[in-house]
């Protein structure tokens, strides 16, 4: 997600950190420069001209380029006016003061309306909430039954019928008022562009269903094409709030910079992969940490927390200390992570992280990899990887369907990284050893 930005502001903020003194044509240079980022990123220009017009208003000011710090500063009031643009503060999803809560899903075709309501569905009822999903796409064929698929899998109620729309959705309503349930959502057809009738058949939806959330699902990957579809949906139906699909593509994310600014509805959500864990609630002071290269370490510890199991990592903290980690507790450190989500997206949050991570072989199809090779060792190859010899890692390559230099490759790697944690608990984090990445 926004490696170019990113990687390109980076070198911006380098350069202003790097010199003592800032003068204000150092000052308007890096502006220049970000704008540049911002136009490459799809960033709509307007909005890049304004952005760069409030920067540049802040950074001039005589007490920056006076203080200790000026190149940090602008970094500073560049995070600050980043933050603004994408919404200042985080913006719950609205409850109805009766439940059930009606969501209603809207956008077009392939944007992720479907894999949104399974997102949002399995985030709710992790909450302790009751959610219930509701198939209301009566043109594409395989609709109803593709959501109907996804909510067994979720094990989450579901409704629907052979009936028109809204009538589908008022009777779910009205299930969900008896169930008590108290969130509907509510998964509406899509078109390949806007067409007239779907816009009147989703004003008529809203005007009887009375949702509480209109969301306009976005597909990142279209870039100023789903800012201008989203201010039509804006317009003719009116939403209340947005959610930003596949950013964990190649996407160059000036959909996300620009359509808070565009439509002035906050983005709520942002999908970050296939798999119905990959939502992330939209924060946009972390957001622009990330963009920035800052990482995004509140994010991180949040999905941790879900994802890791407390006993276990304790256990793993006493081993450490006795410096008895093997490959068993590997492939446990390495379900866990697993659990967290698309490896891309938690190096990402990392601080620092963001743009050193092109051409790194961190993809998530090496983790099953790792994993077939591990499963693949012996009890006492794992507990003790020093006995697997040439004939043993043959044999390990044979049985995971990797090749002799797979297995050579990771055992090199479990090497350095018992070295490194040798290192870890002889000195504690001081002496960590600065990694090269
Ligand atoms: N990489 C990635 N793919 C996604 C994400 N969200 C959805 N997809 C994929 O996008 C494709 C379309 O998603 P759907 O949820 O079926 O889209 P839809 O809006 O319901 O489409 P229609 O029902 O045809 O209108 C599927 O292959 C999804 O797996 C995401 O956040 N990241
Ligand atoms: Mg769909």
């Amino acid at each position: 997600m926004f490696e170019q930005l990113t990687e390109k502001l980076e070198s911006v903020f380098k350069k202003l950190t790097g010199r003592g003194l800032l003068n204000e044509q150092a000052v308007k240079e890096a502006a220049k420069e970000i704008r540049m980022a911002l136009l490459e990123a799809d960033v709509n220009y307007k909005v890049a001209r304004q952005f760069i017009a409030d920067v540049e208003a802040r950074a001039v000011g005589q007490e920056v380029i006076k203080s200790i710090q000026p190149g940090q500063q602008v970094v500073k009031i560049v995070y600050d006016e980043m933050t603004r643009l994408l919404g200042d503060k985080h913006t719950p999803l609205l409850q109805a003061p009766i439940p059930p809560t009606v969501v209603m899903l809207v956008g077009l075709h392939g944007s992720g309306k479907t894999t949104l309501a399974g997102k949002l569905s399995r985030l709710l009822k992790n909450r302790g909430r009751h959610p219930m999903l509701v198939a209301a796409d009566i043109h594409r064929p395989a609709a109803k039954k593709q959501l109907e698929i996804l909510a067994k899998s979720l094990n989450m109620p579901f409704y629907t019928s052979d009936n028109d729309a809204v009538s589908i959705c008022l009777e779910a309503i009205r299930v969900a008022k008896e169930k008590l349930y108290d969130y509907v959502i509510l998964d509406t057809a899509g078109r390949l562009q806007i067409d007239d009738e779907l816009m009147a058949e989703l004003v008529d939806l809203k005007t009887k269903t009375k949702p509480t959330e209109v969301i306009f699902v976005a597909d990142a990957m279209t870039g100023q094409e789903a800012v201008n579809v989203a201010t039509v949906f804006n317009e003719r139906i009116g939403l209340t709030g947005v959610c930003l699909t596949k950013l964990d593509g190649d996407a160059r994310g000036g959909a996300a910079l620009s359509i808070k600014a565009a439509l002035n509805v906050p983005i709520k959500f942002v999908g970050v992969g296939e798999k119905l864990d990959a939502i992330e609630e939209f924060h946009p002071d972390r957001m622009a940490s990330r963009i920035l290269g800052m990482g995004d370490i509140v994010t991180l510890v949040e999905k941790a927390s879900q994802a890791v199991d407390l006993e276990k990592a304790k256990k793993l903290e006493q081993k450490l200390a006795k410096l008895e980690f093997t490959f068993e507790d590997f492939l446990e450190q390495l379900k866990q992570i697993k659990k967290m989500g698309p490896i891309e997206s938690i190096l990402e949050m990392i601080p620092g992280m963001g743009s050193k991570l092109k051409g790194l072989p961190v993809d998530d199809k090496a983790l099953p990899r790792i994993e077939a090779i591990i499963n693949s060792m012996t009890l006492a190859e794992r507990r003790n990887p020093d006995i697997i010899d040439g004939s043993r890692r043959k044999r390990i390559a044979r049985g995971s369907g990797t090749s002799v230099q797979d297995v050579n490759a990771l055992l090199k790697q479990f090497v350095q990284m018992q070295k490194m944690v040798k290192q870890f608990s002889r000195f504690g984090f001081k002496g960590m050893p600065k990694v090269n990445w």
